[in-house]
């Protein structure tokens, strides 16, 4: 049910009443004062989203107080668990909540055994982090999760335990106080729209326990999933057609909005609500800064609806967020959902998640590529880029997943293009169908009944790396590093958090070997994933090679974001310029970019940038700023012009002191 704002006073008071009945149960819970006093400010503080997404999700179960009390309880035994490392980080981080709008931000990704074999191997990899300058890692999912059907890990069988093949719950929870150590926030997965079918819950569930099969969506037959499915998207039409998988053994069906072994959780069951609390407390208090709630979008479901989306969503995220204020205020949460723009935006919020990807700029970096052509990206962001609050976007070119052309059909109108027809032409060009592509990427489910598709593949060889390399053309292969440099640039530098897939900054091509693997061949994102290759990293110091080109060219664009304030969080205002092929954006009013999209020389009127450009210098030239009547930039060139009298802040690699 959703509440009228006629409701809101009625709310008021009875979330007031009904704090005032849990004190009791929290005071002798708490006998120090200290932390009771703490706990019962910040719960004041957050009690009112707690009853009001608990009310209008539950509140129609007879035993909604109970359920209420029992959230409390699961609260205070996280609270009272919590480190005092990790409480002392809750306190600084609560005199600081903006620590992660600075410019000494920078995001890394990767999977633990493919990157370093293991978490001591990543450990060991600390110094190349320090490197790089990362101060945000985020690791794919380390869990533990079926040997053969774990969707990379995205099928979790234990919030609790490591992958033995990764190593142990202690040496993760060290992992992420080393990491802290070195000014670096560790980032991990929260799975919390399904769990694998061998998750003890899902065990006990076949088995027959009505308890725990009330943890997922059960359906004794065929008429319900039939009555949802005309309405759901596929969201893997080619290896797991349709959302629901038959159980033999129960003769039942279950809800698996991915793959058949991803057994989608039932929010609607208050005990589940709990259950899921209860391991985000556990991770948080190993020591985790920052969850990554996968597949956001998909975790309320309702009839008549596709079961994306829905305002229970938010409202469970609220409610979560309510939870990690009280007891663990450190933690953030980061969005993943990669669906229309406004959808994408809906979970950004001081309250809600206030970190997100951002695949509305990642594709449009990549559609401006292909295009050649920036009116597009440029009205994109005039409208999606602009973000409220304390939150950050996570800016980043590729991921583990593929490439979905997210963009909304409706900005595209507006500039006269139709959507589904560029979605078709960007699919033919970056699997290098259309004539004279640079790109080689990979379809990923080709949906002959829709004609959708998605795309895999590196950055490197989306970006031409990979053809030019084959063409042992120096002039292609130098184009295709400065795309690399361009669109990496420009997250680096548009506002937010930078996330570097790793191996991106050392030209990683595309994993053909993936086909030979039966338990991957079927999925093609494998394409991008592949072992880090030892041979471009050791190579990355030597200026004359393309992995050194790459990695020097990045390491400089990071050395100067984190030199330069201007680059922190803020304020990004997306202009035009007189050429369609040139990007343009000011950071804080004070730093102006400017991106060459295309492979020719371009010029851009200079009087609309006067105030930069008169007696400006670009950061990343060699020689200062012609100041005619127009600017040229060389192919690919990105500019990132800062007016005179501006100096750069003292260097300082890392974190800054609220920080460590
Ligand atoms: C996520 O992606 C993960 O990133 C994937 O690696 C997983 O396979 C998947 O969830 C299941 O856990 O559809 O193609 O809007 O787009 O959650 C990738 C969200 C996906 C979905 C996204 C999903």
């Amino acid at each position: 049910m959703t509440l009228m704002h006629t409701d809101r006073e009625w709310i008021t008071k009875q979330a007031a009443k009904t704090l005032q009945r849990l004190k009791p149960r929290i005071v002798s819970a708490l006998p120090e004062e200290e932390l009771q006093s703490e706990f019962l400010t910040r719960l004041a503080g957050h009690f009112e989203t707690i009853f009001e997404v608990a009310y209008s999700l539950y509140g129609g179960q007879y035993d909604f107080f109970y359920h209420l009390q029992t959230w409390i309880d699961t609260a205070l035994a996280a609270y009272r668990e919590r480190s005092s490392i990790l409480r002392d980080l809750d306190r600084r981080r609560e005199q600081n909540p903006a620590w992660y709008q600075d410019n000494k931000m920078v995001g890394a990704v990767c999977y633990v055994d493919l990157f370093a074999g293991s978490l001591a191997g990543l450990e060991a990899k600390i110094p190349y982090l320090e490197e790089l300058g990362i101060t945000y890692l985020h690791l794919m999912p380390v869990f533990a999760s079926p040997e053969q059907n774990n969707d990379g890990g995205y099928a979790v069988s234990s919030f609790r335990e490591v992958n033995p093949r990764l190593g142990t719950m202690q040496q993760l929870e060290q992992l992420a106080y080393k990491l802290r150590k070195h000014g670096i926030s560790l980032v991990l997965d929260f799975v919390f729209n399904h769990t694998s079918n061998e998750h003890p819950w899902a065990v006990r569930a076949l088995a027959g326990d009505e308890e725990y099969q009330a943890y997922y969506r059960f359906f004794d037959d065929r008429s319900i999933p039939n009555a949802y499915e005309p309405y759901l998207r596929e969201i893997f039409p080619e290896q797991a057609p349709g959302s629901f998988t038959y159980l033999p053994e129960l003769n039942k069906w279950v809800w698996t909005t991915f793959y058949s072994f991803q057994w989608d959780l039932n929010y609607a069951n208050p005990q589940l609500f709990r259950a899921m609390l209860e391991e985000m407390f556990f991770l948080a208090n190993r020591g985790v800064e920052i969850l990554r709630l996968d597949a956001v979008p998909f975790i309320w479901k309702e009839l008549g609806t596709n079961c994306e989306n829905l305002p229970q969503v938010n409202m469970l995220i609220r409610a979560y967020n309510a939870f990690m204020r009280v007891v663990c205020p450190s933690l953030l949460f980061k969005s993943e959902a990669i669906v229309h723009p406004r959808d994408v935006r809906s979970y950004i919020g001081e309250d809600k998640c206030q970190l997100s990807y951002n695949p509305i700029m990642m594709v449009s970096l990549w559609e401006a590529l292909a295009t050649r052509e920036v009116y597009f990206f440029t009205h994109t962001m005039q409208k999606q880029f602009p973000l409220e609050g304390n939150t950050s976007w996570i800016n980043y070119v590729r991921s583990h997943d593929d490439i979905g052309w997210g963009f909304a059909d409706e900005d595209a109108q507006e500039v006269g293009i139709i959507g589904s027809h560029h979605r078709y032409f960007l699919n033919q060009f970056y699997t290098g169908a259309f004539p004279g592509s640079f790109a080689a990427g990979q379809p990923f489910n080709y949906n002959p009944r829709t004609g959708d598709m998605r795309i895999s593949g590196t950055c490197a060889s989306l970006a031409g790396l990979e053809k030019a390399l084959l063409s042992h053309d120096p002039a292609e292969i130098g184009r295709a590093v400065k795309r690399i440099l361009l669109i990496y640039g420009i997250c680096f530098s548009a506002g937010g958090i930078p996330l570097i897939y790793l191996g991106d900054e050392v030209g990683t091509l595309n994993n053909y070997a993936y086909a030979d693997d039966p338990e991957k061949k079927a999925d093609s994102r494998w394409l991008h994933r592949p072992p880090a290759d030892e041979r471009l990293y050791e190579s990355r110091h030597d200026p004359a090679s393309v992995p050194g080109m790459i990695f020097n060219g990045m390491l400089r664009m990071l050395r100067l974001r984190k030199a330069y304030p201007q680059f922190s969080n803020g304020n990004t205002r997306f202009v035009s310029t007189s050429n369609k092929h040139v990007l343009a954006f000011v950071r804080n009013a004070q730093i102006l970019v400017l991106a060459n999209f295309s492979e020719h020389r371009q010029s851009i009127e200079a009087q609309p940038f006067s105030g930069f450009l008169a007696a400006g210098r670009d950061l990343l030239g060699d020689s200062a700023l012609s100041t005619g009547q127009v600017l040229q930039l060389e192919p690919y060139q990105l500019m990132w012009i800062i007016p005179a009298g501006h100096e750069a802040s003292p260097p300082d690699r890392y974190a800054d002191a609220a920080r460590a």
